[in-house]
C-alpha cells in the first residue's frame, strides 16, 4: 500500500450526521469527500428507486469499478460518506467511523428532512439495531473501527478533533 494519505469512511443510519462530518473533516484536511449518494445519483450507478423506502437500488459492480477509477486505494486522502460500508474492499479502507444518535434526535431529523411511514420506521429501527454498527465490525478488522456519538454541534466538533489527531498519527507512523 503506497498511499501517502489515509482513507476514511465515515457510515451510520441516514441523519446521524455523515455529510456534516464528512464535509468540515475534508475541508480541513484538505481530503477529497465522496459522496456516495452523489456519485450514484449523477453517474446513474443505480437500477432504479426503492418506491417503499425512497433509496436508490445501487449497481454496486459500476460504482466500484467508477472508483477505482479515481485510483482511490493508491491515492488516499478520500472521506467516503454512505450509509453502507460492507461494499468497499478492505484494502481501501484505514478508519471506519460509524456514527451514532439516540432515536428521538434521529426521528426529529428524519422527520425534519420529510420522511414518514416505513421509511422512517426502517430507519430508527436500524439506529436502535446498531445494524451499521454491526456491518462494520463484520466487514472490516475491529482495530479500525470507531463508533462515534452525534447527537449536538460539541459532539461534531470533538469528533473531528479526533479524527484529526488519528490521521496525524497514521502519517506519522507511515513516515517514521
Ligand atoms: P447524514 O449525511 O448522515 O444523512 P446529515 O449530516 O445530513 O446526516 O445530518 C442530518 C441533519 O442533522 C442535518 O440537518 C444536520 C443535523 N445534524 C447531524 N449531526 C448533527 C450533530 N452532531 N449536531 C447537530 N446537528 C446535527
Amino acid at each position: 500500500m503506497s498511499r501517502t494519505n489515509p482513507n476514511i469512511l465515515i457510515t451510520g443510519t441516514p441523519g446521524v450526521g455523515k455529510t456534516t462530518h464528512a464535509e468540515q473533516l475534508a475541508r480541513t484536511l484538505g481530503f477529497e469527500h465522496v459522496s456516495v449518494n452523489q456519485i450514484v445519483k449523477d453517474e446513474g450507478f443505480h437500477e432504479g428507486k426503492d418506491e417503499e423506502l425512497g433509496s436508490w437500488i445501487v449497481d454496486e459492480d459500476k460504482l466500484l469499478d467508477h472508483l477505482e477509477s479515481t485510483n482511490i486505494s493508491e491515492t488516499g486522502g478520500r472521506v467516503i460518506d454512505f450509509h453502507a460500508c460492507d461494499l468497499f474492499p478492505e484494502r481501501w479502507i484505514d478508519l471506519v467511523v460509524v456514527l451514532r444518535c439516540g432515536s428521538s434526535t434521529l426521528y426529529d431529523r428524519l422527520s425534519a428532512r420529510g420522511y414518514t411511514g416505513k421509511k422512517l420506521d426502517e430507519n430508527i429501527d436500524a439506529e436502535i439495531m446498531q445494524v451499521l454498527l454491526d456491518e462494520a465490525r463484520e466487514s472490516y478488522d475491529e482495530q479500525i473501527v470507531v463508533e462515534l456519538m452525534s447527537e449536538g454541534p460539541d459532539d461534531v466538533e470533538g469528533n473531528l478533533e479526533r479524527v484529526e489527531a488519528w490521521v496525524e498519527g497514521w502519517k506519522r507512523d507511515r513516515n517514521a
